[in-house]
C-alpha cells in the first residue's frame, strides 16, 4: 500500500470516457490542462499542465485498485465501482469528495410485459443477472426477495431477451437503452455519482500537494450538486 515514489509527480487516475470527460472541468478549475485526449491518443499515461500531475487512464473497475495499491495517489470512481470494490478489498481507500459527476442511476429492470411485482409477491425465485452482484445481493435481501444471481461482465440488458435471466440490475441515464432493448426499470437499487478516492498513505506523505487539489475539486464539485 505504499504511495507512489517522492522524485514523480502526483497520478491521477481515471478511467476514460463519461468520466475522463466530466474530470476535465474539475482539473481547469484547478488550473490544470490535458492536451491529450485518451480516446485518440493510446497514451496510458498522460501529462497534464502542471508538472507534478500526471493522469493514468484503466478501467473504471481497476480504478480503486491501482489507487488501493498507490500505484496511483487518487482517482475518481463511481459508487457503483467502489460498492463492489470495498465489498471485497475493504480498507486502504479514503473517499474524501462526492463530485456529483458521471450521474445515474442503479436500476432493477425487466422485459415490458413481465410481472415483477406479480413475481415478487408470489414469492417466486428470480434470476438476475448483474455485473453488481453485491448492490444486488444487498438489495434483494433488504427486500426479503429470493434471487439466483448470474454474474456478467457487460451487455446485461442482453439477459432477458434471451432468457438467462428474469432481470437485470443495471446504470441508467436516460433509459434509451433500456427502451432501445424493450425493457423497463422496475426499481431503483441507488443514485450513483463519482467520487474522489486518495491513497491513505499518500494523503499523509503527499498531504501538502494532495490537499489543495482536492479542495479545488470539492469547491468546483459543489457547484454541481
Ligand atoms: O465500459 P467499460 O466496461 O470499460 O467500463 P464501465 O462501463 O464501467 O465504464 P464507463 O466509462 O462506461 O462508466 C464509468 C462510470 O460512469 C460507471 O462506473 C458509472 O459510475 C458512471 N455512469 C454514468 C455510467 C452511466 N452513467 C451509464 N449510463 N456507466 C455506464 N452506463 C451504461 C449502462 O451500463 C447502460 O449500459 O450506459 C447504458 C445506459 O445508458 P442510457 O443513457 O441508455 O440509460
Ligand atoms: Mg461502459
Amino acid at each position: 500500500m505504499s504511495p507512489a515514489s517522492l522524485d514523480k509527480p502526483l497520478t491521477l487516475a481515471l478511467s476514460k470516457g463519461r468520466i475522463f470527460d466530466e474530470t476535465m472541468p474539475l482539473l481547469a478549475a484547478a488550473g490544470i490542462h490535458v492536451t491529450e485526449n485518451p480516446e485518440s491518443s493510446r497514451k496510458l499515461i498522460i501529462p497534464t499542465s502542471s508538472e507534478n500531475l500526471q493522469l493514468i487512464i484503466v478501467r473504471a473497475s481497476d480504478v480503486p485498485t491501482y489507487v488501493q495499491y498507490g500505484a496511483a495517489d487518487f482517482g475518481i470512481a463511481g459508487k457503483d465501482v467502489l460498492h463492489e470494490h470495498v465489498a471485497e478489498h475493504p480498507g486502504g481507500l479514503y473517499q474524501p469528495v462526492d463530485l456529483n459527476i458521471a450521474r445515474c442511476r442503479l436500476c432493477v429492470a425487466v422485459r415490458r410485459g413481465f410481472d415483477y411485482e406479480a413475481a415478487v409477491h408470489q414469492g417466486a425465485r428470480l434470476r438476475v443477472a448483474t455485473k453488481y452482484v453485491q448492490a444486488a445481493r444487498e438489495h434483494f435481501a433488504a427486500k426479503g426477495v429470493y434471487v439466483d444471481l448470474i454474474k456478467l461482465y457487460g451487455s446485461m440488458e442482453l439477459a432477458p431477451l434471451v432468457g438467462l435471466a428474469d432481470a437485470i440490475v443495471d446504470l441508467v441515464s436516460t433509459g434509451g437503452t433500456l427502451k432501445a432493448n424493450n425493457l423497463v426499470a422496475v426499481e431503483e437499487v441507488a443514485q450513483i455519482s463519482s467520487r474522489l478516492i486518495v491513497n491513505q498513505a499518500s494523503l499523509k506523505t503527499r498531504s501538502a500537494e494532495l490537499q489543495p487539489l482536492i479542495d479545488a475539486f470539492s469547491r468546483a464539485s459543489a457547484g454541481l450538486a
